[in-house]
C-alpha cells in the first residue's frame, strides 16, 4: 500500500454510497463504484458508461449502466460469506490513489476474502480483480462469479432483450430500450486450483460456479477478466467483449496490472502536484487528482466529463458548465488533448445549441444546461421534488442560465490563451464563440430610453435566486463572449480570407456590426461601497445571517431556492457568484474591490454547492490572504475522501464524486497558492504559500512547451521539465 492509501475499516451500510464513490475505480469509459464484489443492487453497485444514455419511459434520461463482469460471491459448505449476509469478523476496504487499486479484505470466519481490482488506464474496456480465498476450516468452497445484471438503476431500467453465453468468456448482452444501443459484458477467470465447473443461468445473471474442497490452510486465488463494449463502439461488441478477455486472461493478472500502473505513473508525470508540509492536504490534493484524472475522456477525441463524474447516474450524467470553468483548467495546463476533448464535444454538439436557442425563439448558440450525447437538453422544466407536497417543483435552470454559452466561449478563448495553439479554433470553435455572442445579441433587452443594454430574466451561477436582471456574472461572460468573438480577427489577421469566409458562411455581417455597437453597452452592475451587486435588486433583499435561513428550514432536505424557498427574498447565496466572476477575470478588478465582495459575499454563502469554495479561494489568494484560503482549500480537496457533499436537492439524489472540487483543488494549489497565470503567452507565478505548505512543485504545458513550476516560502521558479 502506498501513502497514497485510503482506507475504511469495518462495515456500516450507512457508508455504501460514500464508500462506492471514494474507492471508485474509472478509466474515463467506465467507472466501477467501490462496492464489495458479492454486492447486489440495494448497495448500489454499478459500472457506469460514459455518452451512453437512455430514457426509460417519461423518467429522466440518464447514463446506462452495465451488466456487472466482476461480479463474485463465496459459499462455504452452501452458506453464503457476503456482506449483508454474514457478520463479517473484520473488514477492510480501501483504494490507493497512486494507481486506482481498490482492494478489500473481509474475514467471515471459515473463509477470508482479500482482493484487488482496477478499471484499467491501459485497455479501455478492460476491468480485473484478483480474488483470494484464505480458508480456516476443512468443507466445500463455492465460488460463484459471472455477470450481475442486478445492478444499481435511478430512474432505469435501461437495458432489455437479454441474451447470455456461457464458456470460457461468460457473456451478457443487452440493448437500450430508447435508442436500441447494444452493452454487451463479458468475463473469464483464470483458477489456480482444481474445482468442479458449472454454469447458472438466473434472471440476475449468468454465472460460474467452482466448487472444491479444502482444509483449513488452503489458500485459492483466481483472476477475474471482465469486458464492456457497446456498439457506439464497435459493430459487434459482444465479439469484442469476449476476445478482450480471452486475450487478458492469456496475459495473466500480473502484466494487466503492471500495463495499468504504467499508464498511472505517466498520468502522474504529467499532472502530479507535489506538495509538502501538511500530509493530509497532500492525500487530499493527490485524491483529487485521482478522481478527476480516472474520469478523464483518454479514449476519445470529443467527448467531455459529467458533473458527478462516472460515479453513477446523478444529474443524468450530464456535462455542465463544470466542464468548462472547473474542470478543463487542470486539463488544459496538464493535458491538452483532453481540454480538446472536452471543447471538441461542445464543437461537435453546436447543432444541439443553434436548436435549443431556436426553439426558445432566439438566434445562435443556447447550449443545454445539462448537455448529454448530440448537446441534447438533460435539463427538465421539474429539476427539484417538493419534500412537503412530493410535487415537482417548477424549476429555471436550463430556461435561464444562459452563461453557459459564454462560459463554453471563455474555455475556448482560454485554450488559445494558454496552449498558443489556434487549430481548435480553426476546427470549429470560432464558429461557436461567433455563435454564442450571436446568441447573446438576440437576448439581449433593449430599451428605447436606455443606453445600457439588459440582460433580463436570468439565472446566475448562484441558483438560489431565480429569474433576475442583470446578473453581474451573466453580463461579465457576455461581454467576454462578445470581446473574444472580435477577437478572432486580430486572432486570424493573417487568414483574413478564411475569417471573411467563415462570416459570410455564417451571414453574420450584420451581427458583426451588433457586436460592436453591444458590447460597451452592456449593463454595469451597481457598485456600493466597493461592493458588487449580484443582480439588480438584490441589495434590498432581506440582509440575515446564514444561520437565520437554516433556522427557517422546517425540513433538512428542504429546497432553499425557487419561489418558495428560504434563501430566495434573502440576501444568502447559493454559490460563489460575484466571486466566481472576480476569480476568472481577476485583472479586470483592484485587489480593494476583490477584498470588499470578498468580505461581503463570503458570510453570505451557503456554499450549498461544491462549485463555490474553490472560486472562494482563489480570491482569497489573490488578495494575498492564503490563511482565508485554507480551510476552503481543506474543504475542496477532501470532499470526496470524507463524503461530506450535498446528497439531496429535494428528495432528488445528487450524491456522487465532486469532479468540480477536483478539479477546484488543483486550481487553488496551482493558480492560487502558486499564483500561475498567463500574461501575452507566457506562464508566470505570483506565490502565496499558506503557512501549511513549504514547497509546491508541478509539471504543465504551457505554449506547448512542457514546463515545471516549484514555489517554496522563499522563491518560485518555472523551469523546464524533462
Ligand atoms: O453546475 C452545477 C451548478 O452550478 C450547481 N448545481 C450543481 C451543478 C452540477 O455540478
Amino acid at each position: 500500500m502506498s501513502k497514497w492509501t485510503l482506507c475504511g475499516s469495518g462495515y456500516d451500510r450507512e457508508q455504501t454510497v460514500t464508500d462506492g464513490n471514494r474507492f471508485l475505480c474509472a478509466n474515463g469509459y467506465m467507472g466501477l463504484r467501490g462496492v464489495f464484489e458479492e454486492a447486489d443492487s440495494t448497495w448500489f453497485p454499478a459500472i457506469t458508461l460514459s455518452g451512453v444514455y437512455d430514457q426509460y419511459q417519461d423518467r429522466w434520461r440518464e447514463p446506462v449502466n452495465a451488466p456487472h463482469c466482476l461480479y463474485a460471491r463465496v459459499l462455504f459448505n452452501g452458506r453464503a460469506m457476503a456482506i449483508g449476509a454474514l457478520e463479517p469478523v473484520s473488514h477492510r476496504a480501501g483504494i490507493d490513489y497512486g494507481d486506482g487499486l481498490y482492494h478489500r479484505d473481509t474475514d467471515f470466519g471459515p473463509v477470508a476474502i482479500r482482493s484487488e481490482r482496477f478499471v484499467s488506464m491501459a485497455e479501455t474496456h478492460l476491468l480485473c480483480d484478483r480474488i483470494e480465498l484464505r480458508c480456516a476450516e476443512a468443507g466445500e468452497v463455492t465460488l460463484y462469479t459471472g455477470i450481475s445484471t442486478d445492478i444499481w438503476d435511478i430512474n432505469g431500467p435501461h437495458l432489455f432483450d437479454f441474451g447470455y453465453q456461457q464458456g470460457e468468456a461468460l457473456l451478457v448482452r443487452a440493448v437500450t430500450g430508447e435508442k436500441r444501443i447494444t452493452v454487451a459484458s463479458a468475463q473469464c477467470i483464470q483458477a489456480d486450483f482444481a474445482a468442479e465447473e458449472t454454469f447458472e443461468q438466473q434472471d440476475a445473471g449468468l454465472f460460474r460456479v467452482l466448487r472444491c474442497r479444502v482444509r483449513p490452510g488452503d489458500v485459492l486465488c483466481a483472476a477475474i477478466f471482465g469486458a464492456v463494449y457497446t456498439s457506439q463502439d464497435v459493430a459487434h461488441p459482444a465479439e469484442a467483449a469476449q476476445a478482450l478477455c480471452r486475450a487478458m486472461k492469456a496475459r495473466g493478472f500480473a502484466d494487466c496490472l503492471t500495463a495499468h500502473r504504467a499508464a498511472w505513473a505517466e498520468i502522474s508525470r504529467c499532472s502530479e502536484v507535489h506538495l509538502e508540509g501538511d500530509d493530509d492536504a497532500a492525500l487530499g490534493l493527490h485524491a483529487s487528482q485521482y478522481h478527476l484524472n480516472s474520469i478523464a475522456p483518454r479514449h476519445a477525441d470529443s467527448l467531455s466529463i459529467p458533473a458527478r463524474g462516472l460515479s453513477g447516474q446523478t444529474y443524468k450524467g450530464a456535462i455542465f458548465w463544470d466542464s468548462e470553468i472547473f474542470f478543463f483548467p487542470m486539463f488544459v495546463y496538464t493535458q491538452p488533448e483532453i481540454a480538446r476533448s472536452l471543447l471538441r464535444y461542445r464543437i461537435e454538439t453546436l447543432p444541439g445549441a443553434l436548436k435549443k436557442a431556436a426553439a426558445y425563439g432566439f438566434r445562435g448558440a443556447f447550449y443545454a444546461w445539462e448537455s448529454q450525447e448530440g448537446g441534447e437538453e438533460g435539463c427538465t422544466n421539474f429539476n427539484v421534488v417538493d419534500v412537503f407536497t412530493h410535487r415537482p417543483v417548477r424549476t429555471y435552470f436550463r430556461d435561464k442560465q444562459i452563461h453557459i454559452s459564454g462560459d463554453i466561449a471563455y474555455a475556448l478563448r482560454s485554450y488559445y490563451e494558454i496552449t498558443g495553439d489556434r487549430s481548435l479554433l480553426e476546427a470549429g470553435g470560432a464558429r461557436v464563440i461567433l455563435e454564442c455572442a450571436r446568441f447573446f445579441i438576440s437576448r439581449a433587452c433593449c430599451h428605447a430610453d436606455r443606453a445600457a443594454v439588459d440582460y433580463a430574466d436570468v439565472i446566475g451561477p448562484d441558483e438560489y435566486h431565480e429569474r433576475v436582471t442583470n446578473n453581474a456574472f451573466t453580463n461579465r461572460m457576455i461581454r467576454h463572449t462578445m470581446e473574444s468573438a472580435l477577437l478572432l480577427r486580430e486572432i486570424f489577421s493573417d487568414r483574413a480570407d478564411w475569417f471573411d469566409g467563415l462570416l459570410r458562411e455564417l451571414d453574420y455581417g450584420r451581427d458583426w456590426q451588433l457586436l460592436h455597437d453591444l458590447c460597451g453597452r452592456i449593463a454595469q452592475p451597481v457598485v456600493r461601497n466597493g461592493v458588487i451587486e449580484q443582480f439588480d435588486g438584490y441589495f434590498a433583499l432581506e440582509d440575515c445571517p446564514l444561520d437565520t435561513v437554516r433556522s427557517r428550514l422546517c425540513h433538512p432536505r428542504e429546497y432553499w431556492g425557487g419561489d418558495h424557498g428560504v434563501a430566495g427574498v434573502t440576501q444568502i447565496i447559493k454559490q460563489a457568484d460575484v466571486i466566481a466572476m472576480l476569480a476568472l477575470f481577476p485583472e479586470d478588478f483592484p485587489l480593494e474591490t476583490i477584498a470588499a465582495n470578498w468580505a461581503y459575499y463570503e458570510p453570505r454563502t451557503e456554499h450549498g454547492s461544491s462549485l463555490s469554495a474553490c472560486m472562494y479561494a482563489l480570491t482569497a489568494c489573490r488578495l494575498g490572504r492564503p490563511e482565508l484560503a485554507w480551510d476552503l482549500f481543506m474543504r475542496t480537496a477532501t470532499i470526496d475522501m470524507k463524503g461530506c457533499g450535498k446528497e439531496w436537492a429535494g428528495e432528488i439524489y445528487i450524491g456522487g464524486t465532486h469532479p468540480a472540487s477536483n478539479g477546484g483543488a488543483w486550481m487553488i494549489a496551482a493558480l492560487g497558492f502558486a499564483g500561475l497565470r498567463m500574461k501575452n503567452g507566457q506562464p508566470e507565478i505570483h506565490p502565496h504559500l499558506p503557512e501549511q505548505i513549504t514547497r509546491l512543485s508541478f509539471p504543465i504545458v504551457a505554449g506547448g512547451r512542457r514546463l515545471r513550476v516549484t514555489v517554496t516560502r522563499d522563491w518560485g521558479v518555472i523551469d523546464s521539465d524533462f
